[in-house]
């Protein structure tokens, strides 16, 4: 039996899902519905328990903005929200919304492929169960396809290992273990802390040293909830206008326009303030390697200063690549936990891993006996939540074999020979270089101002010309390269943590308010760059 024709079919119900659901669904009057392969809303923060999760955005600007009364009406009670309350939040949003009667949970897409004659995309999911829909979006994340790397003798292992993306939901208990952790990611150095304080020993293998700046949590005062519900038509301008999409802004002077005095009396003072606004004290900290030497150093003393064994202070703070050209974590007591006598640090780019054993893990330099393996090496970041969903556009061809080098999209939003598919966030588009929910807003609006315009106008099919994806493709390197971003090595940004994969810069580097008035001009001239073709054109 043919399934009936939905307008949309959404996938994945995070904060992308769930506002286009909101979007196309309650604004547009159109029939739309969400696959979910989790139990629940939430999207990558259903799946990222790890102990220590928590956004490293300020909660205040880690929300949906389109609605006022729900501005007005969620209280954040911390700086940065832990995961659990991210959790409610996404619940609050679904249920005041009434999202979920739309939202078919434990529905994992495992295909999905472009039905030219019927000018439908069909989707197919684990279960067996086929949906069809004149419109495709894909809400998938950025960071939702964890990374295991494949280590030789894995399935030897007699001890539990665990990845922090996809941990388990009745939580771990750590009491008595020895536990090793692999990674010193924003995820890894959240962890360490918190798995420390519980674990009879925790061994933590680090390959590449990371700079991080202390979060400074805390619970929000009573005045700063007040001040933020008085002052978000602001916050939110903001957000809307800077590089990132944070609230703050970041200083429009040179490390060079002030003495050394300065400098580091402004560092200080910063490291005091704490987390991401650490990269806002100078314009060119980000653009400069200079510039950027002086901020590096300064994290790097500070390393040294906290961390008392001067083994681990020289590993820890033997940093190769430019600060925040890796996206830069912020950290709750990480250099701290590397204080504890039964916290080991163990240099994996001198001895690297050989193989997972029955007791643990082995590098070239020994075997670690462990009982428990907490695997915090990240994603297969970016394309690896699409590329799994296995899709093939006209004409049969897959997506995985349009990528085979790397992204190649218009906007980030859409790929050529992939006719009705949006990609929220997708690989070219600034997305995780921005504060997620503003990248993702934007993204929504678009994609449901680009739908209302095709259905008004007669619109059956739209994807974007080959020269357009071509030129943004020159455009999002362009972009990369007036940034310090490229030149770390090992960066998911460029997929070098996943072997094999190409080493491609995919997200847009050019800042989230330039790329805003890129999408305002294309919308504004009929949508340059896009291919319409009309109802009449396809009979
Ligand atoms: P990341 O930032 O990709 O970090 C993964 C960590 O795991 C990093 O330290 C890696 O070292 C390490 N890793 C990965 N594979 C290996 C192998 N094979 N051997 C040893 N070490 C390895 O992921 P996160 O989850 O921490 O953060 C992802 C994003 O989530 C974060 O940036 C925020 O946006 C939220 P490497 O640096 O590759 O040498």
């Amino acid at each position: 039996m043919n399934p009936p024709v939905l307008d949309a079919l959404i996938i994945g119900a995070g904060f992308s899902g769930m506002y286009q659901l909101h979007c196309l669904r309650d604004r547009q009057g159109l029939s739309a519905l969400v696959l979910e392969a989790g139990a629940g809303v939430g999207g990558t923060w259903y799946w990222n328990r790890y102990p220590g999760a928590r956004c490293d955005s300020e909660s205040h600007s880690y929300c949906y903005s389109f609605s006022q009364e729900m501005l007005q009406e969620w209280e954040w009670s911390e700086r940065y929200p832990e995961q659990p309350e991210i959790m409610r939040y996404m619940n609050y949003v679904a249920d005041k919304f009434d999202l979920k009667r739309d939202i078919r949970f434990n529905t994992r897409v495992i295909a999905a492929h472009w039905d030219a004659p019927a000018n439908l995309w069909r989707v197919e999911t684990e279960a067996g169960q086929s949906y069809a829909a004149r419109y495709l979006i894909t809400a998938v994340g950025c960071l939702s396809t964890a990374n295991v790397p494949k280590f030789l003798g894995l399935e030897s292992y007699e001890g539990r290992w665990v990845h922090t993306g996809e941990w388990p939901h009745e939580g771990v208990d750590f009491t008595g273990l020895r536990v090793g952790q692999i990674g010193t990611g924003s995820t890894g150095i959240q962890s360490i802390p918190v798995i420390a304080a519980q674990a009879a020993s925790l061994t933590v293998f680090q390959r590449t040293a990371n700079y991080s700046t202390p979060a400074r949590n805390h619970p929000l005062s009573p005045e700063f909830q007040a001040w933020v519900k008085a002052n978000y038509g602001e916050i939110v301008q903001t957000m809307r206008e800077t590089r990132n999409g944070h609230w703050f802004r970041i200083k429009d002077r040179s490390i060079f326009d002030v003495t050394d005095e300065e400098r580091e009396a402004a560092f200080e003072e910063s490291w005091e303030k704490g987390g991401l606004q650490f990269r806002s004290e100078f314009g060119d900290i980000t653009t400069n390697l200079e510039a950027n030497s002086k901020a590096a150093e300064f994290i790097k003393r500070k390393i040294r200063e906290t961390v008392k064994d001067p083994e681990k202070a020289r590993l820890l703070s033997d940093i190769d690549h430019p600060y925040a050209a890796k996206r830069p974590p912020i950290d709750t007591g990480y250099f701290e936990a590397m204080n504890l006598d039964h916290v080991s640090l163990v240099d994996v780019k001198a001895n690297p891993i050989v193989e997972i054993t029955p007791k643990g893990v082995r590098t070239t330099a020994g075997e670690y006996e462990l009982d428990m393996i907490v695997f915090a090496t990240g994603f297969d970041a970016m394309t690896g939540p699409l590329l799994r969903l296995n899709i093939t556009g006209r004409d049969g061809v897959a997506l995985r074999d349009v990528w085979a080098a790397g992204p190649r999209s218009y906007l980030g939003l859409q790929v050529e020979g992939f006719p009705n598919m949006f990609t929220i966030t997708g690989p070219g588009s600034p997305s995780v270089l921005t504060n997620m929910p503003v990248a993702i807003e934007q993204h929504v609006e678009f994609i449901t101002t680009l739908i209302a315009h095709m259905r008004a106008e007669g619109v059956a099919r739209i994807e974007p010309e080959a020269e357009a994806v071509a030129d943004w493709l020159v455009k999002v390197n362009e972009a990369s390269h007036e940034t310090l971003l490229p030149q770390a090595a090992s960066s998911w940004y460029l997929g070098a943590n996943v072997p094999g994969k190409p080493r491609v810069f995919m997200p847009y580097a050019g800042g989230m308010a330039k790329y805003r008035g890129i999408c305002e001009e294309v919308a504004a001239e009929g949508y340059k760059g896009f291919v319409l073709e009309r109802e009449t054109a396809l009979t």
